[in-house]
C-alpha cells in the first residue's frame, strides 16, 4: 500500500523541462533489447545527435568559444582535514573543534545549492567528479562541500540520467580529507513529502554509508517533533547531525512577532536537546538582514551554546553583508559558493568573503588562489549548462515581499512562464506573500514552499483573490499539494494552520494533528526489493536501488529502464551529452576505472524510406555504424 500511495501522491512537476521531457519523449519507455555498453552509448550519442537532447531544445546554447573545464594543477597530497578529524576521533569532536577555532569556517555549496538555484539543478556528476582532488589537495581548509542532497537526489535519475549514489560515491574517494555535507528534508527524506519512520533511517543509514559526512536536517514547517527520526538516525551513524532552524520573516518586525528571537532560541535550544551537534541556521531565501544576524547569532551562541553554521542565499544582494554580521557575532561556519557559480539565488561569493576576511581576527586562513583557480574550472563548467540558466539579472529587494526561497524562485517563474504568466510575474510574487498569510504565515521551504507556489498560481491563473478563496460561500478547487498539507501530511507549523482555511479545503474533513510518520506502517523492505528485482528481470537491486525506489519509485524504475538502452552515459563530456556529436569529434568516456571509450564521430547518414538515419563512429579505431530514429 505504501508503493502505492508514492505513486499517487502527486509527482513533483514543477517546471517546463519535466512536462516536456516526458510528454514528449514516450521513447523513453519502449524498452530495446540489451546489447554491450560502449553499443548503447552509441545509440544514445546518435540519438542525440540526429535529434537533440530534449531538455535543452528550443534553449540558450553554450558559446561557440567555450573551452571544455579543466581541472586545476594538485598542488600538494591532500593534508588532513575535518573529515580526518570525523574518522578518528567522531562528530562531537568535530563539533567542539568548531567552536574552539577563531577563524571562520568555510562550507562550499557549488556542488548543490549553488547549482540547484543558478541551473535548476542540472549539474552533471562528471563536472563535480572532476573538481573533487583540486578540493582535496589545493583547499583541504574547507569545513565541508556540499554536494548532496536537497533537490539533486531527484533531479539525477529523472534528468541526467545518472545514479546518485554513484556521485557520492565518487567524489568520496576523490575527496577523501574533507566533510562531505547533504541537506535533508528531515522525514521528508529527499523527497516531498514525509516517508514512513523506517524508510527514512534506512535513507540515511545508506547516505552515511555511501559518504555523507555532515547531515543538515530541516523541517519544511520548523517542527522538531518531525526532525527526531531523521536526526537520531544520522547520530546513530556517527555522522555530523547539523539541527536546523529554517529562518522566516523578521526578528525585528512588530508584524511579524510570531518568528521573534525567542521563538528562533526555543527552538535552537529544542534541537540542542533532540541531539544536534551543529545548530544549522537556514536562511533559505536569504531574508536575514545584518544588524538581525547579529542580534540572533548573539542570542544563539549564548544561550544554546551550539556551534552555529549559517547559509543563505543572495538574492537581495546584501547577504554577503549578513555574512559578515554573522561573523563578528561569532557564527562559526558559513556557506558560500565559488565565485562562478555565486550570487543572485545562489549563496554568497566565497572568494569575496575570503578576502574581507583577511587580516582580521575571522581569517579563514583559505588559499585564495586555489578558489581563484577552482572557480576558473567552474566558469568554464557553468558555460556548458546555458540552457539552463534562468537566472535574476539583478539582485532585488522584491524577496523581502514575497519570501521564496532561492531554490524555488527559477522553478517558479519557468512554471509561470509555462502557464502564460510571465508578464504577470509581480503579481504572481505578491499572491505568493497572500497565500503566506491566509496559511498563517508558514515557513517557505520544500516542500512547504512549493504547496503555495502551487497555490499562488492557480489563485493568479483563476483571477481569485485571497477574499474568494477564504469565503465560505465561494467553491474553490484546491491543488493536491494543499490538499495534502491541510490534512497534517507534512506536519504542523508553529500554532497550526488556521481554522478558517483548513476547513475550507478539507469541507470539515478532520486533519491529522500528530506526527505524518506515526501514522504510516513501516515498509517491508525485503519484499519491496524482491518486487523492484522482479520488475526489473532479475536484476540486483542493492541497497542504494531500494533506497532510491523507496524514494522515488517511478522515477526510478524509468531511470533503470532508459539505463538498459543507453547505458552509462554519465561518463559523457557534459557538451556531449546534450548535444551529441560533430563530424570529425573525438571524445573518450571511461566507463569502468581503466576501461576508457575512445569515439570517434565520423558522418551522419540521410533519413531512409522508414525514418532511419545511419550515424557512422569509430570505436576505439573500429568502424561501427548505428541506426537511430529519426524524429525531428
Ligand atoms: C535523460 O534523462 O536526460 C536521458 C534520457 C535519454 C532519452 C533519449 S535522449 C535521445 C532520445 N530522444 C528522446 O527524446 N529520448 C531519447
Ligand atoms: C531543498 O530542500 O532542496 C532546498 O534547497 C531547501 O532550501
Ligand atoms: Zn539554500
Amino acid at each position: 500500500a505504501f508503493v502505492e500511495n508514492l505513486l499517487k501522491h502527486p509527482t513533483f512537476l514543477n517546471n517546463e523541462y519535466h512536462t516536456k521531457f516526458i510528454d514528449e519523449t514516450p521513447s523513453l519507455f519502449d524498452f530495446k533489447p540489451r546489447r554491450d555498453r560502449a553499443t548503447k552509448i552509441l545509440t544514445y550519442l546518435a540519438d542525440i545527435t540526429v535529434n537533440g537532447h530534449p531538455e535543452t531544445e528550443g534553449r540558450a546554447k553554450p558559446s561557440a568559444e567555450a573551452k571544455p573545464p579543466r581541472c586545476p594543477e594538485l598542488r600538494a597530497e591532500p593534508a588532513p582535514g575535518t573529515r580526518t578529524l570525523l574518522e578518528a576521533e567522531g562528530p562531537q569532536a568535530v563539533a567542539d573543534w568548531m567552536a574552539a577555532q577563531k577563524q571562520l569556517l568555510i562550507t562550499d555549496t557549488t556542488m548543490r545549492d549553488g547549482h540547484q538555484s543558478l541551473l535548476a539543478t542540472r549539474m552533471r556528476s562528471i563536472d563535480m567528479i572532476n573538481a573533487a582532488p583540486a578540493y582535496a589537495a589545493n583547499l583541504p581548509g574547507l569545513f565541508s562541500v556540499e554536494c548532496w542532497g536537497g533537490a539533486t537526489f531527484d533531479v539525477a535519475y529523472r534528468f541526467l540520467q545518472e545514479c546518485p549514489w554513484q556521485r557520492l560515491r565518487d567524489l568520496r574517494v576523490r575527496m577523501p580529507n574533507v566533510m562531505t555535507q547533504m541537506l535533508l528534508r528531515a522525514s521528508n527524506g529527499v523527497g516531498y513529502t514525509n516517508y514512513p519512520d523506517n524508510v527514512v533511517q534506512s535513507f540515511v543509514a545508506q547516505a552515511a554509508e555511501t559518504g555523507v559526512d555532515v547531515f543538515r536536517v530541516f523541517d519544511s514547517l520548523n517542527w522538531v517533533e518531525n526532525m527526531r527520526v531523521a536526526m537520531d538516525a544520522v547520530v546513530e551513524a556517527g555522522k555530523v547531525c547539523e539541527g536546523t532552524i529554517c529562518y522566516t520573516g523578521d526578528i525585528l518586525d512588530p508584524a511579524r512577532s510570531k518568528y521573534d528571537l525567542k521563538y528562533y532560541v526555543g527552538m535552537g535550544q529544542a534541537l540542542k536537546e533532540a541531539g544536534a551537534h551543529v545548530l544549522g541556521l537556514k536562511d533559505m531565501s536569504g531574508l536575514l538582514k545584518p544588524t538581525q544576524a547579529g542580534m540572533l547569532v548573539t542570542a544563539l551562541k549564548e544561550e544554546v551554546g551550539l556551534p552555529i553554521h549559517f547559509h543563505t542565499h543572495d538574492t537581495s544582494g546584501i547577504a554577503g553583508a549578513t555574512i559578515l554580521a554573522a561573523a563578528e557575532a561569532g557564527v562559526d561556519a558559513v556557506d558560500t559558493a565559488m565565485d562562478a557559480f555565486s550570487g543572485g539565488t545562489s549563496q554568497p561569493c566565497m572568494g569575496s568573503i575570503v578576502e574581507a576576511l583577511r587580516h582580521s581576527d575571522r581569517d579563514t586562513g583559505l588559499d585564495i588562489k586555489a578558489i581563484r583557480e577552482i572557480s576558473e574550472y567552474w566558469e568554464a563548467v557553468r558555460g556548458q549548462y546555458a540552457a539552463f540558466e534562468s537566472g535574476l539579472a539583478a539582485p532585488a529587494s522584491e524577496v523581502y515581499l514575497h519570501e521564496m526561497p532561492g531554490g524555488q524562485f527559477t522553478n517558479l517563474k519557468a512554471q509561470a512562464r509555462s502557464l502564460g504568466l510571465e508578464e504577470r510575474w509581480h503579481e504572481v510574487a505578491q499572491m505568493y506573500a497572500d497565500v503566506n498569510q491566509m496559511f498563517g504565515d508558514i515557513v517557505k521551504v520544500t516542500p512547504s514552499s512549493k504547496v503555495v507556489g502551487d497555490m499562488a498560481l492557480m489563485m493568479v491563473s483563476q483571477g481569485l483573490t485571497r477574499e474568494d478563496v477564504e469565503d465560505p460561500g465561494k467553491e474553490v478547487s484546491f491543488p493536491d499539494s494543499v490538499i495534502d498539507m491541510m490534512r497534517g501530511n507534512l506536519g504542523q507549523p508553529p500554532g497550526g494552520f488556521p481554522e478558517g482555511i483548513v476547513n475550507k479545503v478539507l469541507k470539515g474533513e478532520a486533519p491529522n494533528l500528530e506526527r505524518p510518520g506515526k501514522h504510516l506502517p513501516p515498509v517491508d523492505l525485503e519484499k519491496t526489493r524482491a518486487e523492484v528485482s522482479a520488475e526489473l528481470e532479475g536484476f540486483d537491486v542493492d541497497n542504494e536501488d531500494l533506497n532510491g525506489y523507496l524514494m522515488y519509485p517511478k522515477v526510478f524504475l524509468d531511470y533503470m529502464g532508459r539505463h538498459r538502452t543507453y547505458g552509462p552515459v554519465r561518463t559523457l563530456p557534459t557538451k556531449n551529452f546534450f548535444y551529441g556529436m560533430e563530424p570529425g569529434e573525438e571524445i573518450t568516456a571511461e566507463i569502468d576505472p581503466g576501461k576508457t571509450l575512445e569515439i570517434r564521430m565520423q558522418a551522419q547518414g540521410e533519413t531512409n524510406d522508414v525514418g532511419e538515419v545511419k550515424v557512422f563512429f569509430e570505436l576505439n579505431g573500429q568502424p561501427r555504424i548505428v541506426r537511430v530514429p529519426d524524429r525531428k
